[in-house]
């Protein structure tokens, strides 16, 4: 018997965008999720969601490329996982990372869940998918439990280039990409035995160099797009400011069960390093699944939000759902002119009132007697991130572990966590803040067990 309630309540059916799904004992979606798989964010029009999409759209065009905006946010486990090699007790197919309808259907955590469908329809040289996925994840200014993907994937075919010479036909496309000067950190060596191996059997590693070599150009591409159009936007802005930041990006080995070898880009923004986007040399099986074996190619997943921060300065990922007029107005008439892009400019920040939670957890070991109820509750932190945005929505910036320890005689845990509270919209009164500090708190000890201290 599960020590923690349920953190959601069951309903028997669900509708998602027109469809109906039965639920089960399975289903985790908060109602402020199932509510946000309506907007659709990166087709409203104006939105920085949607024009970022757009400019994006315009780096890999027609024909070679085809655009699929509209894939249905349910999708199956096996479309999420299986079909893409997830091994079965991958850690993203656990309850706390994912949102269920019911064990076999869930809300996708990526538009890598539409690959294999597209791959078996083969309509064209490669594709985009730009969609909204749903995790659950961390609060903080760069992480949100909805947010926006664009997949892109670009194939060639064994039995259609001339000669079958996959290296130099990938190379001839490569030489027809433009060149540009940005400053690029990429000191991985192009194979890694454990993590990132060459697919041997399926393609030699000039094959597979050669993509690495066109995907990596592809998106460095798409960055230097981004850049130049929010730097112009910085000078519409502020002329006198002649030269930004100078662009820098940095590609970083990386791990996906569904390409090898798998990189990350990261781009320089704010003082720190940001990765904006995953990607690698799909793995064989796709297309063997696919029925399409002579075909091979690479893929990559991008985070629409964190693009569209770069590009607009926009400082914090909850203002893409703000319906707030001082946020809209600002990206009126871009979609139709990409050209009058202009930087975001904050609306005045309110003040942050941090409160602090501290709690024993649950005793992780029960003593003879068999109460057994205190075990069965695993801490996943993001129970506690999922209650905080369900009570508190928007109006929590972020949410920290500023402390942790062990109880020397009972081996108890106790956890403390800072609750960042901040408007975008307006100043929270104290009065306000205390009240969701409190639900808060009285969740947190009715649905995961926990004792405040
Ligand atoms: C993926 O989702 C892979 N499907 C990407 C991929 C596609 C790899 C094709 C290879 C081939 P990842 O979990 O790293 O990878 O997410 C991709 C991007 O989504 C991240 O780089 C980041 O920009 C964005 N992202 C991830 N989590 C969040 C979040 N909670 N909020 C906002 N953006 C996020
Ligand atoms: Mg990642």
């Amino acid at each position: 018997m599960p020590i923690a309630k349920e953190l959601t309540s069951t309903p028997p059916t669900v509708s998602v965008r027109g469809k109906t799904f039965t639920t089960d004992p399975w289903y985790n979606v908060p109602s402020n999720v199932l509510a946000s798989t309506a907007r659709q964010l990166h087709l409203e029009k104006d939105h920085p969601v949607s024009i970022t999409r757009q400019i994006i759209e315009s780096v890999f065009p027609r024909p070679t490329f085809k655009s699929h905006n509209t894939f249905h946010p349910v999708v199956s486990t096996y479309e999420n996982f299986d079909s893409l090699g997830f091994p079965a007790d991958h850690p993203g197919r656990a309850r706390s990372d994912t949102y269920y309808i019911n064990a076999s259907t869930l809300l996708r955590t990526h538009t890598s869940a539409h690959e294999a469908q597209l791959f078996r329809a083969s309509e064209s040289d490669g594709y985009l998918i730009t969609a909204d996925v749903y995790r659950r994840d961390e609060v903080d200014r760069t992480h949100y439990p909805v947010f926006h993907q664009m997949e892109g994937a670009r194939v060639w075919d064994r039995n259609t280039v001339p000669g079958g010479d996959i290296a130099a036909a990938v190379y001839a496309d490569l030489a027809k990409l433009p060149t540009h000067d940005i400053k690029v950190e990429d000191p991985n060596p192009p194979f890694h035995a454990e993590r990132n191996p060459l697919q041997a059997g399926h393609h030699s590693a000039a094959e597979a160099e050669a993509i690495g070599a066109h995907l990596k150009r592809s998106l460095e591409l798409m960055v230097v797009e981004i850049f130049t159009r929010a730097r112009a936007a910085a000078a519409k802005a502020d002329p006198e400011r002649a030269t930004d930041e100078p662009l820098r990006v940095r590609w970083v080995e990386a791990y996906f069960p569904f390409t090898s070898p798998s990189w990350e880009l990261e781009v320089y923004w704010g003082g720190d390093w940001l990765e904006v986007l995953g990607c690698g040399v799909s793995k064989q099986e796709l297309f063997i699944n696919a029925g399409v074996p002579s075909q091979l190619g690479w893929a990559f997943g991008i985070g629409i939000e964190r693009i569209a921060m770069l590009l607009f300065q926009i400082p914090d990922i909850r203002l893409f759902w703000s319906t707030d007029e001082r946020f809209l107005s600002q990206f009126r008439g871009v979609s139709d002119d990409l050209d009058l892009l202009k930087r975001f400019v904050p609306f005045s920040k309110y003040p942050a009132c941090y409160k602090d939670v501290s709690f024993w957890l649950p005793s992780t070991s029960s003593a003879a007697g068999g109460n057994t109820k205190a075990n069965a509750h695993d801490w996943h932190e993001n129970d506690l991130m999922e209650i905080v945005r369900n009570i508190c929505g928007d109006v929590v910036e972020d949410v920290k572990l500023v402390d942790e320890f062990s109880h020397p005689k009972t081996g108890r845990r106790s956890m403390c966590y800072r609750i960042n509270y901040r408007s975008l919209e307006k100043t929270l009164t104290n009065e306000e803040t205390n009240l969701m500090h409190d639900t808060v708190r009285k969740a947190l000890v009715e649905k995961l067990g926990v004792e405040i201290r």
